[in-house]
């Protein structure tokens, strides 16, 4: 027998930057995400005489080592596993693979072992993977809520895609593999940042607002605070020592060009990640025009489009 789920990336809008807990991988503050459709992992498990994982149809490597880890850390007396994990998107795309990547995994592992998870389960075991990929478990907006613990840090829905369907343009500014790893570069951050403390401290903050805009579906006020923690994290990844310099002069000119737009009268605003790609967060009437702008932006080279999506599902194989 084998099972086959699908995840899609999602993109934080409040953010995700350090970690309480390695051993468990248990963020230091929640945060708040949309997940995309267009761009899925597909994720095909089956026992197995002896682990194997296959990338895009090549061998894992350290990825593979990677997951076997997390599996055993999280999963007593599991047998053997044959993992088949495809991606539908460009890495050069800037998109957290890992984020649907965990979570199509944790999804398909479960209904073939029978282990009967719930939802919440589920994002936990997904969050012990990679902590983006406990939001993927669910479409729509998503927060990650702390808890007491690992096992009640958990991500849930708050609204579905459709009932607020907004678009995302992705402008690729460079390709190829980040500099510094995500968890390499939280754990330098909450090390050396002079500002990690703070930062770690108005998150909470930020989340009540999100969550407000969200529910009165008001973009202005998503808009503010979801470029305000983006900026944020990245003063904190900039203040690390050596400073983690994820935002490059072509970053900065799309984040200065949909300000702009902004000002003038366009709902979108930006995000960005551990990396130099920018994402621009915008209501369908305005993604034309941002398309075109950003098309027009220096140092741009590729350009994606997205709306929101699901959350992880089975589908046959
Ligand atoms: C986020 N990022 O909230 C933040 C914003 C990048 C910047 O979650 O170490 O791959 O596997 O738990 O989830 C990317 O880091 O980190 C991330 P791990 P992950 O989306």
């Amino acid at each position: 027998m084998q099972i086959c789920a699908r995840a899609h990336p999602n993109i934080a809008l409040i953010k995700y930057w350090g970690k309480s807990d390695l051993s468990t991988n248990l963020p230091s503050a929640g945060s708040l995400s949309v997940t995309l459709d267009g761009f899925t992992t597909d994720t095909t498990v089956a026992k197995a005489a002896s682990d194997e994982l296959l990338l895009n149809g090549e061998p894992g490597g350290a990825q593979a080592d990677r997951v076997f880890r997390w599996l055993d850390a999280c999963l007593t007396h599991r047998p053997p596993l044959h993992i088949d994990t495809r991606n539908n998107f460009p890495t050069a795309a800037g998109l957290a693979s890992s984020a649907s990547g965990f979570a199509a995994l944790a999804l398909a592992v479960d209904a073939l072992l029978e282990l009967g998870m719930s939802k919440a389960e589920l994002s936990v075991l997904a969050r012990r993977g990679s902590g983006s990929a406990a939001r993927s478990i669910f479409g729509g907006f998503v927060q990650l809520k702390l808890g007491q613990d690992s096992d009640s840090t958990t991500a849930a829905p708050l609204l579905d895609a459709a009932r607020w369907p907004l678009e995302v343009v992705i402008a690729v500014t460079q390709a190829g593999p980040k500099e510094t790893s995500s968890g390499e570069g939280m754990e330098r951050s909450r090390l050396t940042s002079p500002l990690y403390q703070a930062w770690t401290e108005c998150v909470p903050g930020d989340l009540e607002k999100a969550r407000d805009a969200i529910e009165r579906r008001d973009f202005g006020a998503l808009a503010e605070v979801s470029e305000a923690s983006f900026l944020a994290m990245h003063a904190v990844m900039i203040s690390s020592r050596p400073g983690l310099l994820y935002m490059k002069p072509a970053s900065l000119r799309c984040v200065e060009r949909v300000r702009e737009l902004r000002r003038e009268g366009l709902a979108a605003f930006c995000t960005m990640d551990a990396g130099p790609q920018v994402k621009i967060i915008c209501l369908p009437e305005a993604a034309d025009d941002v398309e075109a702008a950003l098309r027009e932006t220096p140092g741009v080279v590729e350009l994606h489009r997205v709306g929101l999506g699901p959350g992880a599902h089975l589908v046959t194989a």
